[in-house]
């Protein structure tokens, strides 16, 4: 068995980013096409700007059975006609991996569904510690008016399975109530 050596790497506190990410992607409206409720307001900002969404910055890309994976996502605020922002949501490909996301800054809706029909929501800001169980596909939207940034510790073989919400979506959807919060519909 050969382990890795121990390694420092370093969230800067005041942006809360990931300094040095071996990896960072980007994801516009453009990539999330078909995924926001209301088609016509998702090609309007596509045709004006297309818009970047959500950066994620990755950590060391290590992939063997029992390292963990690491990661910072900057999802920024908007919304795509009344639906706010959000990532595009996944199953881990290994199903039972777990997750845990710590949330630096911002306020957020966590949603989870299983593929039996279960579904969850809450709601968290800076400070909050989401755990996300196996089994649960998870998507992250921002319902406040600053970036919403967390960082996700995850088991780096787990993998990200999105077809599943590519072709099936997400039972619930967070758009404004018209007071300035968020509810969650059908
Ligand atoms: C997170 C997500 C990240 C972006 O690091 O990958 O927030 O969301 P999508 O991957 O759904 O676009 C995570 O859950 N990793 O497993
Ligand atoms: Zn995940």
């Amino acid at each position: 068995m050969r382990f890795v050596l121990p390694f420092v790497r370093h969230v800067d506190p005041a942006s809360h980013l990931l300094v040095d990410p071996q990896n960072r992607i980007v994801r516009r409206v453009s990539d999330m096409r078909g995924m926001y409720g209301d088609a016509a307001a998702e090609a309007e900002l596509v045709a004006n700007g297309d818009p970047v969404l959500y950066d994620m910055l990755e950590g060391d890309a290590l992939n063997t059975p029992g390292d963990l994976a690491f990661c910072t996502t900057v999802l920024h605020p908007g919304k795509v006609g009344d639906e706010y922002f959000m990532t595009k949501g996944h199953l881990h490909v290994l199903r039972d991996r777990a997750e845990v996301y710590y949330i630096l800054a911002g306020r957020g809706a966590l949603v989870c569904e299983t593929p039996e029909g279960e579904v969850d929501v809450r709601e968290v800001g800076a400070g909050d510690v989401y755990y996300v169980p196996g089994g649960w596909a998870h998507r992250t939207v921002n319902v406040g008016a600053e970036d919403l940034v967390f960082f996700a510790i995850y088991p780096a073989e787990a993998g990200h399975d999105y077809a599943f919400i590519e072709e099936r979506g997400f039972r619930k959807r967070i758009v404004d109530d018209g007071q300035g919060g968020w509810k969650a519909v059908e």
